[in-house]
């Protein structure tokens, strides 16, 4: 994978085996790259293409059909394979099978789909012609994801609608000149997993930046609290419990009277407001680029 190709927005295409994902991947990319077999189970590696529609590049991404009953050895492999195309997913493809109907795995995947939490597409394929259309639409809402868009991988129908719903969510949801995400992260020290992460996803239109305290409550002056200073909690401990547990307070009550002893900036450590700052900075900047 090139540099470019690793910093394009992914779509993941998902569902279970022989719904015509692997159909809908080599139309896509425009000619024939992944096996596709009238035998469930026949990807089992994830393959990625880049493609460009409308002038959008994107990350195709097909991935192995999951099977909630399988006596498929490598069926927890395959969910493994999923979770991840999933997690890394800028909008996840949600594939069914017209002709089918919807199985237990069908209703299996789509609860991955929403644990996962990314802008999602319904489609239902092999909607060929006008019959299994309307079964295709009639029956799959009971996903909870409304209506499909009923497509042919095969025939070529509807897919360009399809790459349409796909660049304007790419659109919608990526970074960009005039979109632009900051994150602030805890505890952002040179050499934590905190900082590799932050490294991993900082990009000309994101950037992460963050205080050096192992939690947000420690950018707060404990003088304004009363204290001297912030109790030590033990390694290993959470931190807000370990320094409820050390003032003898509770832990839900903790948070609002500290965010309401907050007045000025003056109760905050300059390390927390530089790095505040420096996002707003970033999301609020004008520019020219276009
Ligand atoms: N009639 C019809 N058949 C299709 C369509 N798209 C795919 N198929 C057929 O469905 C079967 C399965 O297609 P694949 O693309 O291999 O399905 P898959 O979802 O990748 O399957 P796994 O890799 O096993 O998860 C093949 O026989 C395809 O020819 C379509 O739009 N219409
Ligand atoms: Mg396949």
């Amino acid at each position: 994978m090139s540099a470019s190709s690793a910093s394009l927005p992914r779509v993941v295409i998902v569902g279970r085996p022989n719904v015509g994902k692997s159909s809908l991947f080599n139309r896509v990319v425009g000619h024939r790259q992944a096996i596709v077999e009238d035998e469930p189970g026949t990807t089992r590696d994830r393959l990625e293409a880049d493609v460009e529609w409308l002038d959008t590049r994107f990350r195709l991404v097909d991935t192995g059909g999951f099977e909630t009953i399988s006596e498929n050895v490598f069926g927890p492999l395959i969910l493994e394979q999923i979770r991840t195309a999933m997690r890394t997913a800028t909008v996840v493809v949600l594939l069914v099978d017209a002709r089918d109907g919807l199985t237990s795995s069908d209703y299996d995947i789509a609860d991955e789909v929403r644990k996962c939490r990314k802008p999602v597409i319904f489609a239902a394929n092999k909607a060929d012609n006008d019959a299994r259309e309307l079964q295709a639409l009639a029956e799959s809402t009971g996903l909870g994801f409304g209506e499909p868009l009923a497509i042919s991988a095969l025939h070529n129908v509807n897919v360009g609608v399809l790459l349409d719903d796909v660049v304007a969510m790419v659109a919608d949801f990526c970074p960009g000149p005039h979109r632009r995400l900051g994150i602030l992260v805890d505890h952002l020290v040179a050499g934590t997993k905190e900082h590799r992460l932050a490294n991993q996803v900082a990009g000309p239109h994101v950037m992460v930046t963050g205080h050096p305290f192992v939690d947000v409550w420690v950018g707060v002056w404990p003088r304004v609290m009363g204290l001297a200073e912030w109790p030590e909690v033990p390694r290993g401990m959470p931190w807000k419990e370990g320094l409820c547990g050390a003032l003898g307070t509770d832990l839900a009550g903790f948070w609002p009277r500290l965010r309401n002893k907050v007045r000025t900036y003056a109760d905050l450590r300059p390390e927390l407001v530089g790095a505040v700052e420096k996002l707003i900075d970033f999301v609020s900047v004008e520019n020219d680029e276009g």
